[in-house]
């Protein structure tokens, strides 16, 4: 999508801090970080948001489930303990509709979740 911020930052055409990265998705530090370890992994290719990937029938929201957990043992903080979190929808913090797992670490982690 021409107008998404993401996929820009998928082409190469937004700087982004890229820490992973698979044939299908990319994985690069949020500008805002909640965490010591706050990095999002999104897929190369454009779903608006968890409820879409969850109908792409090719196994990839399974690549983007792997690819956060690599991120978590690549970051160090698999051991500690690590949050994955999608928030789906604006009423639930969405901001950016591209789909994108947060990975968070570093810190202990409150419940429940603001
Ligand atoms: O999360 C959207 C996240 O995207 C939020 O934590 C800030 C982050 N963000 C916004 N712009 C950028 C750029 N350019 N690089 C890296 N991270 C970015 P949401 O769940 O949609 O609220």
């Amino acid at each position: 999508m021409s107008d998404c911020l993401f996929c820009k930052i998928v082409a190469k055409e937004i700087p982004a801090t890229v820490v992973h990265e698979t044939a299908r998705t990319l994985a690069f530090r949020d500008v805002n970080p909640q965490a010591p370890t706050h990095v999002l992994v999104v897929p190369k290719g454009h779903y608006a948001d968890a409820a879409e990937l969850a109908q792409a029938d090719d196994g990839l929201a399974d690549d983007v489930l792997k690819a956060a957990h690599a991120v978590a043992v690549q970051e160090g903080v698999a051991e500690t303990g690590y949050r994955v979190v999608f928030n789906t929808g604006a009423g639930a913090g969405q901001t950016v509709f591209h789909v994108h797992a947060h990975v968070l670490g570093g810190r202990t982690m409150t419940w429940p979740p603001g």
